[in-house]
This record gives C-alpha cells, structure tokens and sequence, in this order.
C-alpha cells in the first residue's frame, strides 16, 4: 500500500474522492516526517516541485532512516549531484523524461512515416527488381527477400537479381533451406521492371553491376551516404540491413512467417558477427522480434550443413591431389557430377597450414570447373582467375573467392579420358601458377 502526502488540502481531497490514502501535510516539518517513517516503509518518493522542500524532506528522512529509499524530483539537472550527495538514491527530472519520451515517439513517427512512403512508392508499380550486391550474403538476401513480401502486400510482384556467385557453403546452404528463389543478373532483362530496389549496397558499381543509378528508385542499406537524385533512400547506421526491413514489416504490420524471420535473423547474426561488432540497440529489438518467430533446427542447418558422400570423397581426392607450390595449392579431382562440392574442397584446403591460395577443379562432360581461394590480401583471387582463364572461357568473382569455367570444346580430338584429364591438368596448372606469379617447380 502508498500513502500521499500533500499540503494543499483541496487536493487531497480530490485524491480522497479518488479513493487514494492522502493527507494533509508539510513535508519540511520534522512532525510530518517522523509520523511517516512506520517501521514497514520501504520506499518514500519525493515529487514536489518546491525544490527546496524536496531537499529538507530528503534529509529529515535520511537522518533519521538512513535505510529507506528515497526518490527524489531535481528542478533541473545540476541539482541531481546535490540530492545524491544527501543520500537520494534515485533522482528523477522531468524535462529529461518528457524530452526521452517525446524523442522516441518523434523516432517512432519517422520510422513509421518511412515505411508509409515506402509502402506507396511499391504500390505504384507492376514488377519490381531487387538487386542485392555482388557475391551476395545473407543480409542482402534476407532484406530482399523481406522488402519482395513487402511489395506483395500491395499486389507488386518482385524478382531478387545477384551477380557473381554464392559462394560460401553456409550462404549457398542459406538460400537451399530456405527456399530462395534468386535471379542472375545475365538471366533478365532490365527491361521488364518498372524500377529498381538496391538493398544492402548503395553506390553504382561498388559491389554491384551497374553503372549509373538509372531506373533505381530505392536504396536501403546500413552504410554509406543517402543517394539524392534516388526517390527513396533510407540509410540507418545499424548493424544489418535485415534490421531496417524488420522495422518495415513491423510497422506496415506485415505478417512474418518462419522462413522470413529465420533469414532476416540469421542475416543480423553474421552482419554483426553474432553481436560482436557494430550492434546497436535497432538490432538487438529486430533480434528480439525475430527470435520467437524463427526456425531454430534450420538455423542449425545452415551453421552445420551435412555433407554429401560425393562431397566427402572429392575433398578426400583434392587432397590427395595436391600440388603445393610456395603457398599456392592446386588440386585436380577429375570428373564430378557435384560442382558445388569444389568451393567446399577449395574452402577446405585453405585452412592447410602455410597455404594461402587455393584453386580446386575438375569437370564433368561439358565444362571445367574451378574454385579458387585465397587469404593472401595480396593476391585478388577474382583478378587472377580472370586473366588466367577469361580468354578460353568464363571467369570471375572477387578478392578471396572466385570460379572459372572451361568448354571442354577446345579439348575436341581427345578422345581418351586419362589423356583428357593429363592435358586438362597441365592447361589449368600452367596457366594459374603462371598468373598468381610462381614458376611451377616439376
Ligand atoms: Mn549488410
């Protein structure tokens, strides 16, 4: 129970009528105070706006119940130090609380507001192009993903467009799990959207494919600068771009179902490397959100995928292959039917000690396929796969993973497997020892 006590008597009747336990009283006056102090009082909160009276109050109890605690209301800021200094064990000041409350309301009303324009902006469009940047990772996916159920809540239907290459086992186990359906940028054709979203990247050929900001009208990502001449840019310095899409579908009050909630999470965990860096108060409430809607056992399955026995039994080949000169490694695994298991092996490889580049192939009926990597900040993996192999077929990636593919066409007239594979080797290793820069050692 709370007793109140206070000197104008009208009020207390007022708060009487309220059925509340009020009295009259000065609390400046020993009397008053000495009456109040029952051996069961716990807390005593002192609210008046005579600060002085606060101050006399505070110190009538503390000398004589040293224990109790106290709260005390500060006229302003400076007289917070004071209060303590007399024994307050909370000072409140209510123009801190109201200007707290009216700016979280003001932040409230902004988010809000964004998601609105956002909101009419898909409204009036056909087909929207999500484009997330290069060599995409899981919070671009996610965000994707997430504005693309935007959009279908106002009818707009959106296609998600990478370039490069997923390359990562757990990103490519990200997008299998759950069911990600993305578009390379070689398989559309610009022309068959209205416009264009960039989430997650914001400059044009920085991590993404374009060249100017033509047809973009949305940017939303979590660095970089707010683009001008682009209708609608929302840039927030969080942790991840899944937060601000998180906030979006919170305030448009769009349903998130598991798969969402398990991409948009798992895309603030590794932004944020599991809430070790560059986390902000945004993420942890998306996480929060995210938490109770999310799939745990896929979560699981995207850290730890399983591996196939044709996987295992290519790794096992890539390292009895290996072929290690200075600290660049090449191995040959011969024909796969699994492509993907390549970036494993080459994934795996890296981690050899004394290794700092890596490049894995093999092939199947049509094509060779390479997987290179590299830790070495020196060697631009990307680079050198595409000098070494972009003029007998496709190659390219970026600083630390990149892939190449060969038609087996100029090989014609080998008719013999083992020969086949002989030659292969010997193109593949010249040309890639030749241009990450070592002389082969035979
Ligand atoms: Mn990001």
């Amino acid at each position: 129970m709370f007793t109140i006590i206070e000197k104008n008597a009208k009020r207390v009747e007022t708060l009487r009528d309220q059925n509340f336990d009020a009295y009259v009283g000065d609390i400046t006056k020993e009397e008053v105070i000495k009456n109040l102090l029952t051996p069961d009082l716990e807390i005593v909160m002192i609210l008046s706006s005579d600060s002085k009276a606060n101050t006399t109050a505070l110190s009538l109890i503390k000398a004589e119940k040293p224990d109790v605690v106290v709260i005390v209301r500060a006229a302003d800021p400076l007289s917070k130090d004071k209060l303590e200094e007399l024994g307050a064990d909370a000072v409140v000041y209510p123009t801190a609380l109201i200007a707290n409350a009216t700016l979280h309301d003001l932040r409230k009303a902004e988010s809000q507001r964004s998601a609105n324009r956002l909101h009419e902006i898909l409204k009036s469009m056909k087909k929207l192009g999500i484009l997330v940047h290069d060599n995409p990772d899981p919070d671009s996916i996610a965000s994707a993903l997430a504005l693309r159920q935007i959009a279908a809540s106002v009818d707009t239907e959106a296609a998600i467009i990478y370039h490069g290459e997923i390359s990562r086992q757990e990103n490519r186990a990200f997008v299998n799990l759950l069911h990600i359906d993305l578009m390379h940028v070689d398989a559309i054709d610009p022309r068959d959207y209205d416009m264009l979203a960039l989430v997650d990247t914001g400059t044009p050929g920085a991590n993404n494919p374009l060249t100017s900001l033509d047809n973009v009208g949305i940017i939303i990502d979590h660095h970089g600068v707010p683009e001008r001449n682009v209708l609608y840019t929302d840039i927030r310095d969080v942790g991840a771009t899944a937060t601000i899409l998180t906030d979006y579908l919170e305030e448009l009050d769009i349903d998130i179902d598991k798969r969402l909630a398990t991409a948009l999470l798992y895309g603030i965990r590794i932004d944020t490397q599991d809430y070790k860096v560059h986390v902000t108060p945004a993420d942890l409430a998306a996480t929060t959100k995210l938490m109770q809607l999310s799939d745990r056992d896929i979560l699981n399955q995207i850290e730890y995928p399983t591996m196939s026995m044709e996987t295992l039994d290519i790794i096992g080949e890539a390292i009895h292959n290996k072929h290690i000169t200075a600290s660049y490694l090449v191995s040959c695994v011969g024909f796969i039917h699994n492509v993907d298991a390549l970036a494993q092996a080459a994934d795996y490889l890296l981690n050899l000690e004394g290794v700092t580049a890596v490049a894995v192939f093999g092939m199947n009926d049509e094509k060779i396929h390479i997987s290179a990597r590299s830790k070495d900040v020196r060697v631009n993996i990307g680079a050198v796969m595409s000098q070494a192999f972009s003029d007998i077929g496709s190659a390219g990636g970026h600083s630390n993973a990149a892939a190449a593919q060969i038609p087996l066409g100029i090989f014609t007239g080998v008719r013999d497997r083992t020969t086949l594979l002989h030659l292969v080797e010997e193109v593949v290793k010249r040309r890639f020892y030749a241009e990450i820069g070592v002389e082969r050692d035979e």
